[in-house]
């Protein structure tokens, strides 16, 4: 092929020799800086990533910091957290990772790291590298949209392939979660960047730095989330219940409950409880007039930040409790809705293992307490204190190498016999 090519250069025009050539140097160029990602992954997986806390980040975009130290900070920090992720992505059983949806992720974060890694040599002080990298964070941010989707699909695959089991189930989760986690704190990094740095304020929320809010309304967001809830609810069911919405500041009865967060981080694990709660709610009141109003507590102390989302919907056996976070459970194919066919409200996707992932990100939790028979508690926990708020956020090391590792050995738990016991064979001779 390289000699034909040579060949065909004779024929043509010098300006044509000179655009041929300089493709093929850049194909070259390109090739030897793929071939160096290894080295570059093995390189920056060595680090540790440095999480972050809310005032951390509230001071990269208030006058304690500039462009600049963004920039260096995160043309390293950046691609530690890729590697970090990238050598478990590796790690996974051959038969998921080589999956076509896997390896399209895998070449998505390669092309990322490599577009961050040309930023290593350039200057702070150039106005024009700051911008340039402003706009290359937006391209990684739009290559990455579609990771959920596309590595859902990759189990659904591999599932096609080889059936479902308890072990892969539990490894796929471990590895999900981590990765899902990663991403979820790789495109805060690169949100607060960009929002901090394209030049314009939001004049209609003085008090928020990129995407956090210092004063975020807990109860403004549940009302908003709430409200788009009922409004799918309506489309599908031709009804909705009701919030009955009760709030406990203990530190000041009369004070509105605010902490410093991520409004649409709690409006996204909001708006999956209450169209899981709406749907349970429906589905089991279908008959009658008038159904139970979902009611949500909200309770701030010297620690939490507290909101528990309450449903009548007949609730969940302890059994399944865990398969509404699994990700290998709940993936099953997209139906294909037709017109008279919608999505149904909730139950279909990821929606809430990730929220999980949301309130985990700041040391918060979500959980879910259900009595089959009546209904389902639904409870997120959040950090009220600014100092107690920090990124939590996957290292991989020793004891996540032994996670991947196939684990041979018996379970320290019996197994339940499906048959009864014969007593008869230990009945002693009198
Ligand atoms: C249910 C199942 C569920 C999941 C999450 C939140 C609320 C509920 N209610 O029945």
């Amino acid at each position: 092929m390289l000699l034909a090519g040579e060949v065909y250069f004779k024929t043509i025009p010098t300006i044509a020799i000179f655009r041929k050539s300089t493709l093929f140097v850049r194909f070259l160029m390109k090739n030897a800086a793929l071939a160096n990602v290894p080295k570059h992954i093995d390189h920056f997986s060595k680090f540790s990533p440095s999480p972050l806390s809310m005032k951390q980040f509230l001071d990269f975009g208030s006058t304690n910091a500039c462009e600049k130290t963004s920039f260096a900070f995160l043309r390293q920090e950046l691609p530690v957290r890729l590697s970090n992720i990238m050598k478990e992505l590796n790690l996974l059983p051959d038969r998921l990772l080589t999956t076509p949806s896997v390896q399209l992720v895998q070449r998505w974060y390669i092309q990322s790291l490599m577009e961050i890694l040309d930023f290593l040599d350039k200057s702070p002080d150039d106005h024009s590298v700051l911008q340039s990298f402003v706009e290359s964070l937006e391209t990684i941010r739009n290559r990455h949209n579609d990771v959920v989707p596309t590595m859902a699909q990759g189990v659904i695959e591999y599932k096609d392939t080889f059936g479902q089991d308890p072990v892969t189930s539990q490894n796929i989760q471990y590895f999900l979660d981590r990765f899902y986690m990663s991403r979820i704190s790789i495109r805060m990094l690169i949100n607060q960047h960009t929002l901090v740095f394209d030049g314009n304020t939001n004049p209609a929320h003085p008090n928020t730095i990129g995407c956090i809010d210092s004063l975020c309304d807990v109860t403004e967001v549940i009302r908003d989330a709430f409200d788009s809830a009922k409004m799918l609810c309506e489309q599908y069911y031709l009804g909705a219940p009701e919030l009955e919405l009760r709030e406990m500041n203990s530190n000041n009865v009369r004070d509105p409950i605010q902490i410093t967060y991520i409004p649409s981080h709690l409006y996204h694990m909001l708006f999956e409880l209450f169209k899981n709660a709406m749907r349970a709610t429906i589905e089991t009141h279908e008959v009658s007039h008038n159904l139970p109003p979902i009611r949500v507590m909200v309770a701030l102390g010297g620690e939490d930040l507290s909101i528990k989302v309450m449903d009548r919907g007949g609730g969940v056996p302890l059994r399944k409790i865990e398969t509404l976070f699994s990700y290998m459970y709940s993936t099953a194919p997209r139906p294909d809705f037709g017109d008279n066919h919608r999505a149904p409200l909730a139950g279909f996707g990821y929606g809430l293992p990730i929220s999980r992932l949301y309130a985990r990100y700041f040391q918060g939790d979500l959980q879910l307490y259900s009595m089959e028979g009546h209904g389902t508690d639904a409870v997120i926990h959040m950090k009220a204190l600014s100092t107690d708020s920090v990124e939590r956020l996957p290292v991989f090391n020793k004891t996540a190498l032994k996670h991947y590792k196939v684990n041979l050995e018996a379970d320290d738990w019996c197994v339940p016999s499906k048959e009864p016991l014969d007593l008869a064979i230990y009945r002693v001779a009198k």
